[in-house]
């Protein structure tokens, strides 16, 4: 029996979410719509099974096939990011985090990260996460000029706390994280450096953003994002931390692993591997160029001036508009994206003065320079009929004119 029989209810609201993210804009930088290829592997039969262990070392009998899967999306990591080691059993970004930073600092000890409304993640020493409530936390901020890394400032307060962990790589920060300066500012503290990359994570694998493998010791980064996989996470690092990474993961922290979701990671590693996936990391830095140009030169005040990567983050405080109010007035219109509070913001998390718009959802339907700029016109639109719901609704229809020119998941029927 099929779902639609078997529980229509639960059966419409999944129509009605694909629907949704057909007909919508997202410009979420941490979404994406993941190929069908990803979405089978992760509906699978192998999410009947328990492999509480690694490859050849299970708790469990029957594990020939998960073995050779779990193995497949190891070395596809492996070679993809260029590492030594890979542990794909992390089932988010913050499990990732908290199992490499348990594997390498005691608790009690220092380590250093980008304060989340700066730019970084609530796993980066949040007083209200885990990791600020396990370890001393220094955190580091962008230049109140530049807002962009000041590495002669983070390099001071790294020699003077003497962190034992520097964390890079943010959730907000439109500019190319430089993680060679990282590794020597590590080096002069003597601090282990670990590099988030769960938003850039398909640049980096299409060669559109410099690559930490060469630099940091361990990397986190989720699979859901940039890289366009299934929903979960993966830890990478040198030889020399291969064990502790994969005891901290199990037992550690994690009892089976989610085989289907491994699968569908070695999918979307797979498809990471391509030549048009290097086509598509490029044109999603290209789209969020066009994207800031556009907005830049309709009056919006861009956060440290426009875009290295797939990620632009805009200062509404000009407009006077808060990027909570920017939010729901561009939902009503059929534009999605997320509040996002800006470097040294006045307003509280919830309100935020800003809204952070992201282009890589937009260009896996395909949409290029001039659809980006269609969609920079609309957004416009919308902000500035925000109290307008007529105007906002028609708006809506534009936005559905356009997104049914670019569908996604044509063929996919579940
Ligand atoms: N929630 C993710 C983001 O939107 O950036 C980070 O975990």
């Amino acid at each position: 029996m099929s779902l639609k029989e078997k529980d229509p209810e639960i059966y419409s609201l999944v129509r009605k979410e694909m629907q949704r993210q057909q007909e919508c804009i997202d410009l979420i930088a941490s979404e994406n719509y993941a190929p069908p290829e990803v979405l089978e592997a992760t509906g699978s039969v192998l999410t009947n099974k328990y492999s509480e262990g690694y490859p050849g070392k299970r708790y469990y009998a029957g594990n020939e096939f998960i073995d050779q899967v779990e193995t497949l999306a190891i070395e596809r990591a492996k070679k993809l990011f260029g590492v030594d080691h890979a542990n794909v059993q992390s089932h988010s970004g913050s499990t990732a985090n908290y199992c490499a930073y348990s594997a390498l600092v005691p608790a009690g000890e220092t380590i250093m990260g980008m304060e989340l409304s700066q730019g970084g993640h609530l796993t980066h020493g949040s007083p209200v996460n885990f990791s600020g409530k396990t370890y001393k936390v220094v955190s580091y901020a962008v230049d109140k000029k530049t807002e962009m890394l000041d590495f002669d400032v983070i390099r001071k307060q790294a020699v003077e706390h003497k962190p034992k962990l520097i964390i890079c790589g943010y959730t907000a920060y439109p500019r190319t994280v430089h993680f060679d300066k990282f590794r020597e500012v590590a080096d002069a503290c003597g601090a282990y450096l670990l590099a988030d990359i769960s938003h850039i994570a398909g640049l980096i694998a299409g060669g559109a953003h410099p690559s930490p493998a060469k630099y940091a010791d361990v990397i986190t980064t989720t699979t859901h994002k940039t890289l366009r996989g299934p929903r979960g996470a993966i830890i990478m690092c040198k030889a020399e931390f291969a064990q502790m990474i994969d005891k901290s993961v199990f037992p550690g922290a994690q009892g089976g692993p989610l085989d289907h979701v491994t699968a569908a990671k070695a999918v979307c590693f797979h498809n990471a591997m391509q030549k048009d996936f290097s086509d598509y990391a490029h044109q999603i830095v290209k789209n969020a160029k066009v994207l800031a140009e556009e907005l830049h030169a309709k009056g919006l005040r861009l956060v440290s001036g426009g875009t290295d990567n797939h990620l632009i983050l805009v200062d509404l405080t000009p407009m006077g508009i808060t990027g909570k109010d920017a939010q729901i007035a561009l939902e009503k219109a059929g534009i999605i994206c997320n509040k996002n509070t800006i470097p040294y913001d006045t307003q509280k998390p919830f309100v935020a003065s800003g809204i952070r718009l992201g282009t890589p959802a937009m260009t896996t339907r395909g949409m290029k320079e001039s659809e980006i700029k269609e969609v920079a016109t609309l957004l416009m639109k919308g902000l500035h009929k925000r109290t307008d719901d007529a105007a906002l609704a028609s708006i809506k229809e534009e936005v559905k004119a356009l997104c049914s020119r670019y569908p996604v998941y044509k063929e996919y029927t579940h």
